[in-house]
């Protein structure tokens, strides 16, 4: 992602293609390493790119969640802005066909400013060479939750309390060898403001079961 002097985009975030040891672990019903993002560094087993870190100033689970941030602003060029695409992932081996869900928490502490500015949770699919097939990042329409949409934390969402967010169901696209299950957050509001995230208690699965599964 260039952090340079961009157009205002709201283009999905294609995410970084690397290449990484295929995690197979499995924690509480989540096939993600350090879910609730307790751990720091290479043993977390997250990736984190721009302004993100594993941070102890809040936590809907343990002591510690994942920030991701950004400072966004206008420059002397209207209409464009300096924004800032932060974010954590980790990789996963998988099939075409294969349906993956991704579930989470996020809160910001202050309101956001302006628009575009998000918190989301996504699965994007790579093939072999590393292109990227494809993303799902939004289910929309449902009513019980205060974020904009079913997936997307705003400055409509109140301050101070955790949000669940759902990719709903992704099915992965002929090719694909790898899921990535992504943490990010999104400014090119021009707000002139640092602001971010905090996510946590992510789960990513695998649906077998059109009803009942990855709940
Ligand atoms: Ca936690």
């Amino acid at each position: 992602m260039n952090r340079g002097i961009i157009a205002f985009c709201t283009m999905l975030f294609a995410g970084p293609v690397a290449l990484a040891p295929v995690i197979a672990l499995s924690e509480e019903g989540t096939l993600l390493s350090d879910a609730g993002f307790e751990l720091e560094g290479d043993e977390s087993g997250w990736r984190i790119f721009e302004i993100g870190k594993v941070s102890g100033d809040h936590a809907r689970s343990g002591s510690r969640s994942m920030f991701n941030g950004a400072f966004s602003r206008t420059v002397p060029h209207p209409p464009y802005f300096v924004g800032t695409v932060s974010g954590s992932y980790q990789e996963l081996a998988a099939e075409p066909g294969s349906r993956w869900r991704l579930t989470g928490y996020a809160m910001t502490p202050r309101a956001l400013k302006g628009t575009p500015a998000f918190g989301i949770v996504q699965v994007s699919f790579f093939d072999a060479d590393g292109n990227d097939l494809g993303a799902v990042e939004t289910q929309g329409g449902d009513d019980s939750t205060k974020a904009k949409t079913s997936n997307e934390i705003t400055s409509r969402a109140p301050a101070g309390e955790w949000i669940r967010l759902d990719t709903g169901i992704a099915t992965a696209p002929e090719g694909t060898v790898v899921v990535h299950a992504f943490t990010l957050y999104v400014d090119y509001s021009g707000s002139n403001t640092s602001q971010g995230v905090y996510f946590d208690d992510l789960v990513l699965c695998v649906v077998t079961d059109d009803d009942e599964a990855c709940e």
